[in-house]
């Protein structure tokens, strides 16, 4: 656990080739890659965003963070075990409109995928309607929308009232997350749920396709 604990301080501190080091040695002595992931990386990139809200670093440094964040993801990545391949299900993943961060949907998208779900992950600023429509077309079962700015959350309100204006509500569950989002958010909205993160994203999906998709 001290590697992993490096790799936080590693990424923290933004020495990005100590980090990426770091999380090379991890991966060669089988320390099991979720940790690395939640307890090195996230936890790392959590602290780089704590310092921004301290004053203790600017935008450059967020950027840095967040690059270095998926780098590092990326060399785990092959390490994370593949689900089922057959699909259990269709999910449109999306970070919504005027919200650029892209670390924790693709981290939940990666997990959905590697659960065996079949994920479209639109990437990040999409717009509310272009959302709806590649749920159409992809005959979704689940519209997962993800929002780290407190500016941002509305968009998720915004995307439930117009598909119950449109008549297709029932058509999708619309699962929520993202830091400033919680449960009561998520009910405050008529969201069919919500997950603090992608592990807990993964079960959430699994328990709203058992209930019929
Ligand atoms: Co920005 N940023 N950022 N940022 N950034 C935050 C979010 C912030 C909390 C930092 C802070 O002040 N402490 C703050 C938001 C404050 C607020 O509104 N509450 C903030 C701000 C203010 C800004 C800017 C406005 C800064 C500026 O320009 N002045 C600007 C806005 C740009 C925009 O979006 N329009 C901005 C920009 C950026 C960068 C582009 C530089 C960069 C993102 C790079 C990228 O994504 N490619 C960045 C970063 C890196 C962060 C922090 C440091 C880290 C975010 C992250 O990747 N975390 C962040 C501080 C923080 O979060 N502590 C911060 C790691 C990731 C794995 O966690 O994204 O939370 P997270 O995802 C988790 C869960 O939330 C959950 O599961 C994930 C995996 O476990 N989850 C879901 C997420 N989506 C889910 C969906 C689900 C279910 C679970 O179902 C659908």
């Amino acid at each position: 656990m001290e590697l992993i604990d490096s790799i936080r301080q590693a990424v923290e501190a933004l020495e990005e080739d100590r980090a990426e080091a770091l999380v090379k040695e991890a991966n060669e002595k089988g320390l099991e890659p979720l940790a690395i992931v939640q307890d090195g990386i996230v936890a790392g990139i959590s602290a780089v965003g704590k310092k921004f809200e301290q004053g203790q670093y600017f935008v450059l440094e967020l950027e840095q963070g967040g690059e270095l964040a998926q780098r590092l993801v990326a060399l785990v990545e092959p390490r994370l075990s593949p689900g089922e391949t057959a699909s259990k299900g269709t999910i449109v993943m999306a970070t919504v409109k005027g919200d650029l961060h892209d670390i924790g949907k693709s981290l939940v998208s990666l997990m959905l995928s590697l659960a065996g779900y079949d994920v479209r992950d639109m990437g990040v600023d999409q717009a509310t309607m272009s959302i709806i429509s590649e749920a159409q077309r992809a005959q979704a079962d689940i519209i997962g929308l993800s929002s780290l700015m407190l500016v941002s959350m509305p968009v998720q309100m915004e995307l439930i009232r117009y598909l119950n204006d449109m008549g297709i509500r029932e058509k999708f569950k619309v699962i929520v997350g993202g830091g400033p989002t919680n449960q009561g958010w998520a009910d405050h909205i008529g969201a069919d749920g919500w997950a603090p993160d992608a592990v807990e994203a993964v079960e959430l999906v699994s328990k709203l396709m058992a209930k019929g998709g």
